[in-house]
């Protein structure tokens, strides 16, 4: 079987964390094999320029800066992890990938989008996901949860316009790419949006087998 790539999406807390854990489950069950991964993150290096990236510092990161380490990271996952998996036959699950890059850095930092689409060129070629679930809520309501479960990372610590920014700019792709993003009601209780999920991935598996 040829892998097939799912993403997950979402602003802070939206609950990407209980969702991977059930689908991850929910694959196992149908014996499909699903590689779990994440982004910024997956390999080593990768995972440091996570920590580059999330850490609070003084100085002042430039956009460029971002934008460049998150394709950085997104070039050694890819060709580590993601592609190797989906050419072994395996299907991919990342919590996060480019939509998240078009979001924050595209919506949240106003980078441009066309120059975001030019290094998704150049370091994916044509590959895109084949779903991408968006978990959506407001933004009030996920800040609230994130800073009921840890401290502020550098981007938590944006201010409220910034995440407005970023779910606008996801619910546009959501909008521009209706084949492949599911938008889950994210707003729910943790039960309702795994439900949610559950009832994407049938309907999804049923067309796509
Ligand atoms: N980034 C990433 C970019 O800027 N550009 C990029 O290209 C990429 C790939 C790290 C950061 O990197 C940025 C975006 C991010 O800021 P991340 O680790 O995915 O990426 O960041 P977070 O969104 O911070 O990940 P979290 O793990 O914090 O978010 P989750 O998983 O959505 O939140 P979760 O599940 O841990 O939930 C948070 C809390 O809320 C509760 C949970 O129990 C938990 O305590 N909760 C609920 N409570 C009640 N009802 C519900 N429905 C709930 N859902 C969750």
């Amino acid at each position: 079987m040829k892998g097939r790539f799912i993403t997950l999406e979402g602003g802070e807390g939206a609950g990407k964390s209980t969702c991977l854990e059930f689908i991850a489950s929910y694959f196992s069950r149908r014996q499909l094999p699903l590689l779990v991964t994440r982004e910024p993150g997956g390999t080593p290096l990768a995972e440091e320029i996570r920590h580059l990236l999330l850490q609070k510092r003084n100085e002042q990161v430039a956009p460029d800066t971002e934008l460049l380490l998150v394709f950085a990271a997104r070039a050694q996952h890819l060709e580590h992890t993601i592609l190797p998996a989906l050419r072994r036959g395996e299907w991919v699950l990342s919590d996060r990938f480019t939509d998240a890059t078009y979001a924050y850095q595209g919506g949240g930092r106003g980078l441009s989008m066309q120059r975001i689409s030019e290094l998704e060129r150049m370091v994916q070629g044509t590959l895109r996901p084949d779903l991408t679930l968006l978990l959506d809520l407001p933004v009030e309501q996920g800040l609230a949860r994130a800073d009921a479960r840890a401290e502020r990372d550098r981007f938590e610590s944006e201010q409220h316009a910034f995440f407005e920014r970023v779910r606008a700019a996801y619910r546009e792709r959501s909008l521009a790419e209706p084949e492949r993003f599911r938008v889950i009601d994210a707003s729910r209780t943790l039960p309702e949006v795994v439900q949610g999920v559950q009832t994407v991935l049938d309907e999804w598996l049923e067309q796509g087998l």
